[in-house]
């Protein structure tokens, strides 16, 4: 066994094969050809010596079956992977292959996850249609906000902050990703104090309301904090899938599907290795590897303050929500073997003046979150959170923002203050 026989041009790949498409800059010295024969080996079953194995070990390994420029496909036979274990998928195909010399950048860019390895995930609980049912809200976007300052609040402080903006019309109050279970803010001060906030705003408003509550710890940790929402009522727990980690996402699966909590996704971590195009692994793919353990809303960019184009977020958007992905150019056929659509939220930078990009782009099955952009209104929060569901109410019945804000003194002080500008 050596590298060259990883190098396989003209092979079919099996419906049954997993396959990779990576971007592959080699190192001077290294051709295409080589480089991408080491990245199939070390993604698969080979070395740099020369073996001489068992006959019947050749067929797991990986053969790099076509090669168009930068970009190299990589087909796996089905049988390298343990089902259900995304630590061990990801150790193999997102493992040792960033670091080989033989690259100076290798970028994965696109899955494409065979029905066996698909169904041995379990896919969300809820999905969109459960965290609409949740939140008896048919046809519109589910508006969010996650208290600013991000985090400092006494407990107290941040369910009057949550409040304020429920009666002003969000549906979800979010825990910042960096909000645990600080001094300031303990966990269960936090939901007792917001549950019985949330109880008056329903009184009030006559509609649902609910927290994203962020349980992200250890996993004994965490399933006791899932416990502590169940208890006081709640329905959403809200974790930090990628530093929690991959192992943990299918116990938070686990242990919340039992306590019928949705799972909020939040992606914290992953600009670290998504964002620079010629190393690391595309934000779609984080998608796919979220919604197939189980996550029932998840980030995916919004062109606001954070990196990330209108074809990523759009592609990140497609990933979550469509039920059958079609290939074209970099993009591999995908069926999701009906596991249900995770909820796309958008945030970052957000403020009723910018909103509408986002209709354009993916439609209303989604979370608008707003932090800054509802707590920073000139008037508060409250009004930040009228504004919102105004700016909301204007897209969805197709009139234009500055008419739709006539004589709501809201959204058109939301619109004095930061017009339609993108913060940086
Ligand atoms: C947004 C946010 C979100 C990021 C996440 C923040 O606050 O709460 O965590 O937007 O990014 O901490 O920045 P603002 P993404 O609304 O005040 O910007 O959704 O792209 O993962
Ligand atoms: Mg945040």
């Amino acid at each position: 066994m050596k590298y060259s026989d990883f190098l396989r041009l003209g092979y079919q790949p099996r419906r049954s094969d997993l396959i990779c498409i990576f971007r592959i800059e080699p190192t001077k010295g290294f051709s295409i050809k080589e480089a991408a024969s080491r990245v199939a080996s070390e993604s698969s079953n080979g070395t740099w010596s020369v073996l001489n194995p068992p006959a019947h070990i050749a067929k797991l390994s990986a053969k790099v079956y076509k090669i168009s420029g930068d970009y190299v496909w990589v087909a796996y036979p089905v049988e390298l992977f343990e089902p259900g274990n995304m630590s061990q998928i990801l150790s193999s195909i997102a493992g040792n292959v960033f670091g080989m010399k033989a690259v100076d950048g290798l970028r994965l860019e696109e899955v494409r996850w065979p029905k066996k390895i698909v169904k041995s995930f379990p896919g969300p609980r809820f999905g969109v249609g459960g965290i609409r049912k949740i939140l008896k809200v048919k046809k519109r976007p589910i508006a969010c906000t996650v208290p600013k300052p991000k985090v400092g609040y006494y407990s107290s402080e941040h369910a009057k902050v949550a409040f304020d903006a429920w009666t002003g019309g969000v549906d979800l109050v979010k825990d910042d990703e960096n909000l645990t279970n600080q001094s300031f803010n303990k966990f269960e001060n936090r939901v007792r104090l917001c549950m019985k906030m949330r109880e008056k705003a329903e009184k009030i408003t006559g509609e649902r309301k609910a927290c994203l509550l962020n349980i992200t710890s250890d996993v004994f940790t965490m399933k006791k904090r899932a416990k502590i929402i169940s208890d006081y009522g709640n329905e959403f727990a809200m974790v930090d899938i990628l530093t929690a980690g991959w192992g943990a996402v299918p116990c938070v699966r686990e242990f919340c599907g039992d306590l019928k909590l949705a799972i909020h996704g939040h992606r914290a971590f992953h600009a670290a290795f998504d964002r620079n195009p010629h190393h690391g692994m595309t934000m779609d793919i984080l998608v796919e590897i979220a919604r197939l353990q189980g996550v029932d809303s998840l980030h995916v960019g919004a062109l606001g303050k954070l990196e990330g184009s209108e074809e990523t977020v759009r592609e990140n958007f497609e990933k979550a929500e469509f039920s059958h992905i079609k290939g074209k150019k970099l993009i591999l056929e995908q069926d999701f073997y009906r596991k249900k659509p995770v909820m796309a939220a958008c945030s970052g930078g957000l403020h009723p003046g910018i909103i509408g990009r986002l209709f354009d782009l993916l439609g209303y099955d989604m979370i608008i979150q707003l932090g800054g952009g509802i707590h920073g209104h000139p008037d508060g929060t409250h009004c930040g959170a009228v504004a919102l569901r105004q700016a909301i109410d204007a897209h969805m019945s197709g009139i234009g923002l500055k008419e739709y804000s006539k004589g709501k003194m809201e959204l058109t002080r939301a619109l004095e203050r930061w017009g339609n500008k993108t913060p940086k």
